[in-house]
């Protein structure tokens, strides 16, 4: 049977809506679930309380109306439209969810948490502000813990350190699976759009087993390379190749991959929550659980840490390793960190061979699609 390469892509991009149906029998069978927002989330103490962690990001603006009744109007839409689908009641993983967590991340996510307690639990872990010195890795090892024994006490399950362990061994399958097919990106010309790597980096959070996940990721690998090799090209060797950084990317956003495709560029390469940021490194195996945990995620490179040179480290390593031509950073309206980071960005990114670097500010609307497109041909065409 020969493989339907498009449709596995479009497979991806559609499995959020359809896996519903996956979670709800998870439900029936009397798994737990945890909604989570944020990478900072130690998915692995949710897989070793058998419980099953989905991601609650909200990527589209239909609830935000509904979340602006209680909550200021210029707020980062990530968080109006996290909680509006919370009050609205209109998210099933939401819906699912037994437990929802959240961490200390930036001012508005932190006091959202306080009035989505009202709706669902919410577990808030404290992240330290920075991600250096023993204080910082002594705080964030106790949160570990503390979160570890919320769920053990909320859903009546004891967990042993080699229940963690194999939760790090499952997870760290999965970023396997995931950096081996993003990476992929790395080849002239790419063997994928940028909507496409897109959809998999996103879809592939909505496959709730490991198996499932590393399996679909293996397979749109291999025959992504087949198509490649027969000759087959979706992307010409002239367009600009483009990374995007900045703020998590999906849903109404991807307004800015689209602008870049449709004027001579090509994304092939995504920085953000979304894709290398949360997978590139896995988690020691070969330490104690709780602390090789604390390691991994204090590691993250974002913009509420501070200092965040890591984050000039990755992308200074990004741009030579995806032969760059042109480096994006995505500021969704009223995100302050990451917007204050611009000015830093641009210099990082320019001292790398003097590559062009470009901030867009925008929202989940499609009012400004217009002028994303003329920001970004003129973006373009002087790489
Ligand atoms: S690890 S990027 S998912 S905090 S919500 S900071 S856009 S104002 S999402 Fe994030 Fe975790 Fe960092 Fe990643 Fe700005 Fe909006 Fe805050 Fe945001």
């Amino acid at each position: 049977m020969s493989f339907d390469l498009p449709k596995a892509f479009k497979d991806f991009d559609e499995a959020r809506q359809n896996s519903f149906i996956a979670m709800k029998e998870l439900k029936e069978s009397g798994k737990k679930v945890v909604g989570t927002f944020c990478t900072y989330s130690p998915t692995e103490i949710i897989k070793a309380a058998g419980a099953v962690p989905v991601g609650l990001c909200a990527m589209s603006d239909e609830p935000i109306e509904e979340a602006e009744k209680h909550l200021p109007r210029n707020l980062c839409p990530l968080i109006k439209a996290s909680y509006g689908f919370a009050l609205t009641d209109t998210c099933p993983y939401f819906y699912f969810s037994d437990l929802i967590l959240g961490e200390t991340t930036c001012d508005g996510k932190k006091k959202m948490y306080e009035l989505m307690d009202d709706i669902k639990p919410v577990h808030v872990m404290q992240l330290p502000q920075t991600s250096e010195g023993e204080q910082s890795f002594n705080l964030w090892k106790s949160e570990i813990v503390r979160f570890k024994e919320r769920l053990e006490n909320d859903f009546n399950v004891s967990i042993s350190d080699e229940d963690v362990k194999s939760a790090i061994v499952e997870r760290n399958n999965e970023r396997k699976a995931l950096k081996a097919f993003y990476e992929l990106g790395k080849m002239v010309p790419p063997p994928f759009t940028g909507s496409e790597l897109l959809s998999v980096l996103y879809g592939a959070g909505f496959k709730f087993t490991s198996e499932a996940i590393t399996s679909s990721l293996e397979e749109i690998r291999e025959n992504t390379l087949k198509d490649y090799e027969a000759g087959n090209r979706k992307v010409s060797e002239d367009k600009k190749r483009i990374l995007i950084t900045g703020c998590p990317l999906a849903g109404a956003t991807q307004k800015l991959v689209a602008a870049i495709e449709e004027n001579g560029g090509t994304v092939v390469c995504f920085e953000n929550c979304i894709g290398i940021k949360s997978v590139e490194d896995p988690v020691d195996e070969s330490k104690d659980p709780f602390d090789a945990l604390t390691e991994k995620y204090l590691n993250i490179p974002c913009s509420v840490m501070t200092p965040n040179n890591k984050r000039g480290e990755m992308l200074e390593r990004l741009i030579k390793e995806y032969k760059i031509d042109g480096v994006v950073d995505m500021v969704l309206q009223a995100c302050h960190t990451y917007g204050v980071e611009t000015h830093t960005m641009k210099k990082v990114v320019n001292g790398v061979n003097e590559t062009p670097y470009i901030s867009i500010e925008t929202d989940y609307s499609q009012s400004d699609v217009g002028q994303i497109k003329t920001r970004v041909a003129a973006f373009i065409e002087m790489l």
